[in-house]
């Protein structure tokens, strides 16, 4: 028997969709758990600590005072972007001592999302070093906190010292459609940058 395209399609295995790592980086309480969490679609894991006194020495909660919990280890979630594309997210921990888990979140990633605070652009940079020196694709999403004074993409960008091809993008981490717009953009990003990379260099 011969079936038409349609048919012959519907009785063929769903393909399976191609899954890509996807970090989700930044400086201390800019929203990195936040963003995970508004965007998954299974229920996130999490692995958040209560900010203590003893902490208060070097936790600095300038701009997040109402913040009473940080991340020891990391965030997961999943978000599927089409039928065809699944993204496994995972947020680092913000603070410097829990630098030594970034190697291990980082192995196998397409590219990631330095999330900042305009407030607190200083905290963006180690994030930024650290994608930079191991040549990961990376956007930076700038998380509008209410309160905080808006400037344009640019203007962030200068302050970075971004290079051209890094795009700067503002959102608000609570909002799941800004979420996925952020990690849309990542993948777009991630996926130029190899293409270039494969292109042969011109004579
Ligand atoms: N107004 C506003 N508040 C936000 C936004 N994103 C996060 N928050 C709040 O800011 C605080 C920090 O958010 P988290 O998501 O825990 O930040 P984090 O980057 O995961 O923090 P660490 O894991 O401790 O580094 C929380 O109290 C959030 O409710 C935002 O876009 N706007
Ligand atoms: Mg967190």
């Amino acid at each position: 028997m011969v079936f038409g395209r349609s048919e012959r399609r519907r009785r063929s295995a769903p393909a399976e969709p191609v899954t890509l790592k996807i970090l989700v980086a930044g400086g201390f309480g800019v929203g990195k758990t936040t963003l995970v969490g508004s965007v998954s679609e299974i229920r996130p894991l999490r692995t958040e600590e209560r900010l203590t006194e003893a902490g208060r020495p070097v936790d600095d909660l300038d701009g997040v005072e109402g913040k009473s919990t940080t991340t020891v280890a990391m965030d997961f979630g999943r978000i599927t972007v089409h039928e065809e594309l699944v993204l496994y997210l995972f947020g680092t921990p913000g603070q410097d001592r829990f630098w030594f888990l970034w190697d291990e979140l980082a192995r196998g990633a397409l590219g990631a999302v330095v999330l900042a605070d305009t407030r607190r652009l200083a905290d963006s940079f180690a994030a930024i070093d650290y994608f930079e020196r191991r040549g990961l694709p990376f956007t930076v999403a700038v998380n509008c906190f209410d309160g905080a004074a808006r400037y344009p993409a640019e203007t962030v960008r200068d302050a970075l010292n971004l290079d051209p091809g890094v795009p700067v993008m503002l959102c608000d981490a609570r909002e799941r459609e800004s979420a996925r717009d952020v990690l849309i953009a990542v993948v777009e990003h991630a996926m130029r940058h190899g293409a270039e990379r494969r292109e042969p260099a011109l004579p």
